[in-house]
């Protein structure tokens, strides 16, 4: 009994230990929501290159029926910037990239940008390439990020959301996978307007924002709910950022139907079921 007792004591301490060694969950105060948006603000100050005009800052998402909405907010418009060592002379966004549990989904924004596919618009049965090489990029992210670690002092939020981070991470060679290769168009996209965009200025209470904020929206396809992940690289991965989201599938509700009026003949039937239930009642009853 005295061991039994010592075993169940010790037990209990090492669950009591257990429980005060447990990382107490706490939000992410780079995750926020304002105004109908989910947002998540980026590192401040990892933008290579350029004397700040790659920086990015961050990113929202917000789902209004099945339409959904993303937003940037940066110091690069969405035609991006001159460089004369890219081979375009220009350095601009990649594609938005978003998985949904491993369905992948691809959304060309920037018309100008280097991407794969011919036009704007939200893709599905996607594969991606890297253009880091044509925009005097880095060669791996893995670089990019540990100059900027040693470097620039950024923090190590590189990716907006830190919980994101392994999806960007990677030492091989030009894969970064920051624009679209080939895929289907499933669907157009519309440019947001100012008055519909986020204002990430009120949305990030006083910490520093980029001048450019532009957005866009798409109508879900059906095979789109639940969790997902965005991610979106510039195109010499320069700066780059991530978000989890989470969106539900709204059902369209069929037309309402007005009730049909019995016909006498029906009326009949249910007065004579009426009466027939009404007699088996009493049948039960003398029964008993
Ligand atoms: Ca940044
Ligand atoms: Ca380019
Ligand atoms: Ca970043």
């Amino acid at each position: 009994m005295q061991r039994i007792t010592s075993t169940l004591i010790s037990t209990l301490a090492a669950a009591t230990a257990v429980v005060s060694i447990a990382p107490i969950a706490s939000a992410n105060p780079f995750v926020g929501n304002h105004d109908g948006w989910t947002y998540i603000q980026d590192s401040t100050n990892d933008g290579t290159g350029g004397n700040g005009i790659f920086e990015v800052f961050g990113m929202a998402y917000k789902q209004d029926g099945n339409t959904l909405s993303f937003a940037v907010n940066s110091e690069m418009g969405i035609e991006g910037n001159y460089w004369k060592k890219a081979a375009d002379d220009n350095i601009g966004y990649g594609d938005l990239m978003l998985n949904f549990g491993g369905t992948e989904y691809g959304v060309r924004f920037a018309g100008t940008n280097d991407s794969g596919v011919a036009e704007t618009g939200l893709y599905s049965d996607i594969t991606t390439m890297d253009v880091t090489k044509d925009n005097n990029g880095w060669s791996t992210t893995a670089k990019y990020e540990k100059y900027v670690r040693k470097n620039m002092k950024g923090e190590a939020r590189f990716f907006g959301d830190e919980r994101d981070e392994a999806i960007f991470d990677s030492t091989a060679k030009r894969q970064s996978g920051n624009v679209l290769q080939s895929g289907t168009k499933v669907g157009d996209i519309a440019m947001l307007t100012s008055e519909n965009l986020l204002d990430f200025d009120a949305a990030f209470g006083g910490a520093e924002t980029g001048a450019e904020t532009f957005g866009f929206s798409f109508e879900m396809t059906e095979e789109m709910s639940g969790e997902f992940i965005a991610k979106l690289w510039l195109e010499c991965i320069n700066d780059s950022l991530g978000m989890d989201g989470f969106i539900t599938q709204m059902v369209v509700e069929d037309p309402v139907v007005p009730a049909e009026v019995p016909e006498p003949t029906g009326m009949l039937g249910l007065l004579g079921a009426t009466v027939f239930g009404g007699s088996q009642l009493r049948r039960r009853r003398i029964a008993d």
